[in-house]
């Protein structure tokens, strides 16, 4: 089938991509998972410096989900290019990367980077909403005016589609979505983590006492409530939805909540493979209904919803 998804200026053999966080830096996956049969693979959460992240322990299991509070631990962009960057080309896949930063200019020097080094990449997500950021509430996906300046400041140095990862721990987040727009990004990703807590006999969950970010299917619904908001308001826009998504039934809601792509996260954490499967998974759906292109697919089911 012609599984193929237009995401504004960007195209994709199909719909379904890992969420950033959800899969490493790639390479890390290769040994298991054909990278080239996504759609795309999103790289974790780039800075401009290194960055060691939050003390143990980072996950904690949830019935159909889990908590975490990782905390951006990465490499940073300048050595991510030297040691990662050239076996994830190698690899034929289709990749983005997320970048973060503590202030505006942080972002752009990210962005920047990786615009001279890294010409193979195919869109930038930038995420302004990791609920285990030291800024704690004053994130930067609560902001129009700091996400506005945020694109902007990418937009000036990197030419690849930009998207930006939006908040649910915020009602702002429709606001936010247009200050974004209006500032030159190319399309949006919902949903982040959902914040929240977890207790075992009255002692935390994680290693940090202020909570976490909550992903599976426990904000599923979430997700999908957030993309079918963002798509009525913002119709002709690239929307990427995720969250909670584990198998082919939850693309397909995902699909008809207006979203143009996917990304499968925690799912993956229990398997790797996992979103290569739904990519197999999607295939043999249409398949078995005598589909052969699924926006067909799309438009006639959103038709029948009308
Ligand atoms: O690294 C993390 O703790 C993390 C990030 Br960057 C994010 O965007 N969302 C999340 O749940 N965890």
């Amino acid at each position: 089938a012609d599984l193929s998804v237009d995401l504004g200026r960007l195209g994709l053999a199909n719909p379904i991509m890992t969420a950033a966080g959800c899969g490493g830096y790639g390479v890390e996956l290769s040994s298991v998972v054909d990278l080239s049969a996504l759609g795309a693979h999103i790289v974790k959460s780039l800075a401009i410096f290194a960055h060691e992240g939050n003390p143990a322990p980072r996950l904690a299991p949830l019935p159909g989900g889990m908590l975490n509070s990782v905390g951006l631990p990465g490499p940073g962009v300048r050595a991510w290019l030297s040691e990662h960057y050239p076996r994830l080309v190698a690899s034929g896949a289709v990749f983005g990367v997320s970048i973060w930063g503590r202030t505006v200019d942080e972002y752009a020097q990210a962005a920047s980077v990786l615009a001279t080094g890294a010409p193979e990449v195919a869109l930038l997500e930038l995420n302004i909403s990791c609920p285990n950021t030291e800024a704690g509430e004053r994130l930067f996906a609560h902001d129009p005016a700091a996400t506005a300046a945020i694109v902007a400041g990418c937009r000036r140095v990197n030419d690849s589609p930009l998207f930006v990862k939006l908040s649910p721990n915020t009602d702002r987040y429709l606001e936010v979505a247009s200050a974004a727009l209006e500032a030159g990004a190319d399309g949006l990703v919902a949903i982040n983590t959902v914040f929240g807590q977890w207790f075992f006999d009255g002692r935390p969950a994680l290693g940090t006492r202020r909570g976490g970010g909550l992903s599976g299917s426990q904000i599923h619904a979430i997700a999908l409530r957030i993309v079918g908001e963002l798509r009525q308001r913002f119709p002709g826009i690239a929307i990427v939805g995720v969250g909670g998504i584990a198998n082919v039934d939850g693309v397909l809601r995902m699909l008809l909540a207006g979203a143009d792509a996917v990304q499968v996260g925690t799912a993956n954490f229990v398997d790797p493979r996992r979103s290569q499967l739904i990519v197999e998974q999607l295939s043999g759906y249409l398949r078995s209904r005598g589909v052969g292109v699924l926006r067909d697919w799309i438009d006639r089911q959103s038709r029948l919803d009308r």
